[in-house]
């Protein structure tokens, strides 16, 4: 750690004192500290501003990567499994790319990954909100089971970053896929928002399996495109051209640059890199509108729609290194969304197309996702997928990918054979969510069927996704057997948890 230490002193003074700077495809400036605040600049307004951050992320992150080269040994096997990297949007529905029906919002790279691999159109998230789906996604357990299950707790948990109460974190005895995945030999890296433990807890991504980290430890915080720091590692990162209310270091791009550089650092051997990026979670704020700035769109959408396609430039920005360090048969590329779209701007973009619902519901459209695949020679080209998987599976599928045994007990099961376009019977099993923001709702997917229950002793509506894909006609009174098994499933489901109980008091197992 005495190198890390170092290192990151050397960062921050450096950040002190000199901002590189550079139009897009302009010729590179050096600004200086006092400069850059004299001449009031202001990021959202001034050209030059537009790239400052993504110009000075490579050049401080260099410095990082040189330690990420620094610290990690090179061990190259000649039958290495494959790299993975894990990139998620952070409530993007669906419908906002290219490649799933939208036609304002332009997503050329994201659309190009799904022609080269396979696109899922029945994918679900951990959760219908941020927190519960990343625990979901990290261990394996579904949201009856997985340790965070909300984004604040009912009971206990630690005060937020940001001065919220009931933060959960995850604990030492959480396996996560990271863990998993170092165990077996990857080197493991995350950046961009973690939201699954807050500073001086045993949750953070450097005690959950993570080599390197870099980005936002509270989601609250992650509200901000514009912090005054971040975190890297256990430390936090002063992100000087963001003091004083300047506007100059876009955490996005940061992410990305940190990404790039921990693809380089660990191309020769397998590595994880999980990037969930923060975008196109409000505030809607982007240093450039890029193509959208003259539509007649609302302000924020024009934000929003600026996010989207910035988000999508570095998408492929990333697929280029992979292809640039000839990492393409070797890396298996990811791309999905964290939650169903809350659809802030429906009417423009209808986020989640014909979902019923948003993020934080248990219908369609708070808990589909994008899915998107690809791992050449591998990964069918050119497929689309209706195979029903969620996140719980992500664990026990690289597990799988990396020749690691997977733990027992999870809810998820690996779905490599479906990845890698064999058979594989998915749709038989039961998918399960519940949410205790307030209400406790749960969801089940089992076959074709949909059952939502809305607050607890209420009847399971249920829905017919193959016949009504919108859950518009709850048929639940002449499915009588499907609701009787769906009802024996939830008998066992779940576990009440310490921190979510639910009406208040603990239960196990029922859910009337
Ligand atoms: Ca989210």
């Amino acid at each position: 750690m005495g190198v890390s230490a170092v290192m990151l002193f050397t960062i921050q003074n450096r950040a002190h004192d000199i901002y590189p700077m550079r139009k897009r495809g302009g010729a590179s400036v050096i600004v200086t500290h006092s400069l850059a605040s004299a001449s009031g600049y202001d990021c959202r307004q001034a050209p030059l501003a537009t790239t400052s951050t993504r110009e000075n992320s490579m050049f401080r992150l260099s410095i990082v990567a040189a330690s990420l080269v620094a610290l990690v040994p090179a061990l190259a096997p000649a039958s290495a499994p494959p790299n993975i990297i894990y990139i998620m949007a952070d409530d993007l529905g669906p419908h906002d790319l290219g490649c799933y029906g939208q036609q304002l919002i332009k997503t050329p790279h994201i659309d190009r990954l799904a022609t080269e691999g396979t696109r899922f159109t029945q994918v679900y998230a951990g959760a219908s909100v941020c927190a519960p789906s990343r625990s979901v996604l990290m261990t394996g357990l579904h949201t009856g089971h997985t340790r965070v299950r909300g984004n604040m707790s009912k009971f206990g948990g630690v005060i937020g970053e940001s001065g919220e109460k009931g933060r959960v974190p995850l604990r030492n005895e959480d396996l996560t896929v990271a863990e998993v995945l170092k165990q077996a030999g990857y080197a493991t890296g995350i950046t961009g928002k973690w939201g699954l433990g807050e500073a001086q807890t045993n949750g953070i991504p450097n005690l959950q399996g993570f080599d390197q980290w870099f980005g936002y430890l509270n989601q609250n915080t992650a509200h901000s495109y514009f912090p005054k720091a971040l975190w890297l590692n256990k430390e936090p990162f002063d992100l000087p051209g963001n003091s004083d209310g300047k506007r100059q270091q876009y955490s996005h791009d940061l992410f990305t640059g940190f990404a790039l550089h921990f693809i380089r650092a660990h191309r020769d051997r397998p590595f994880f890199l999980y990037v969930p990026f923060t975008i196109p979670h409000g505030a809607w704020e982007v240093p450039d509108l890029g193509i959208y700035a003259d539509h007649d769109w609302p302000k924020g959408a024009r934000e929003y729609a600026a996010m989207v396609t910035r988000m999508d430039d570095d998408v492929g920005r990333i697929l280029t290194l992979v292809d640039e360090l000839k990492l393409l048969d070797n890396t298996i590329v990811f791309f999905c969304s964290d939650n169903g779209g809350p659809a802030p701007f429906g009417e423009t973009f209808h986020t989640n197309g014909a979902l019923r619902g948003k993020k934080g519901q248990a219908y369609e459209g708070g808990l589909r996702v994008p899915m998107i695949a690809r791992w050449p020679a591998h990964v069918p080209v050119g497929k689309v997928s209706d195979a029903p998987w969620y996140f719980a599976d992500i664990l026990p599928t690289f597990a799988e990918l990396a020749g690691a045994k997977a733990p027992e007990h999870l809810d998820g099961i690996s779905v490599l054979p479906t990845l890698l376009g064999k058979e594989q019977n998915l749709a038989d099993r039961f998918l399960y969510w519940e949410q205790t923001g307030g209400r406790f709702d749960q969801a089940v997917r089992w076959r074709n069927w949909k059952a939502v229950r809305l607050g607890r002793g209420n009847p399971l509506e249920l829905y017919d996704l193959k016949a009504d894909p919108s859950e518009t006609k709850d048929v639940a009174a002449a499915n009588f057997s499907v609701i009787r098994e769906i009802e024996n499933y939830l008998k066992t489901a779940r576990t009440d948890s310490e921190e979510w109980p639910v009406d208040g008091k603990l239960v196990s197992g029922g859910t009337k």
